[in-house]
């Protein structure tokens, strides 16, 4: 089955997109816990982080670049971001996709959960 992020991809299903190219898409998160909480999504579909192979590192690296190009764009680049990427069930991961969270607009509180 495809995931969400697929389908949004794909234009299956509409999503607010701040930056596309051919290697990944930056949405608006549809259920937002910052002022500003963006997602970079790379379009190779890995399920999450620790399932990147060491062929997926130079992927890795350039969906780090993009989140500071996105935080540009959404104005935050000056006032600070945080860029968090859950894997597993104790960290949240609710879309087997990998995707990095972009989180800004507002201080930004440091506890778990
Ligand atoms: O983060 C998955 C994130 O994906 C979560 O913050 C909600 C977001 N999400 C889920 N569906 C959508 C759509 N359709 N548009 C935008 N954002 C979406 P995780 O780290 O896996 O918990």
């Amino acid at each position: 089955m495809k995931s969400i992020f697929r389908r949004i991809i794909e234009r299956e299903i509409p999503a607010e997109i701040i930056y596309e190219d051919d290697r990944c898409i930056a949405i608006h998160d549809i259920h937002p816990v910052a002022k500003v909480h963006a997602l970079i999504i790379p379009k190779k579909e890995i399920p999450r982080l620790s399932e990147a192979d060491a062929a997926d590192r130079e992927l890795l690296g350039y969906l780090l670049g993009i989140a500071t190009i996105v935080a540009a764009k959404l104005g935050i680049a000056d006032t600070g971001f945080r860029v968090v990427i859950n894997n597993g069930k104790d960290a949240g991961e609710s879309v087997p996709h990998l995707h990095l969270h972009l989180l800004g607009g507002e201080p930004l509180g440091w506890k778990h959960g």
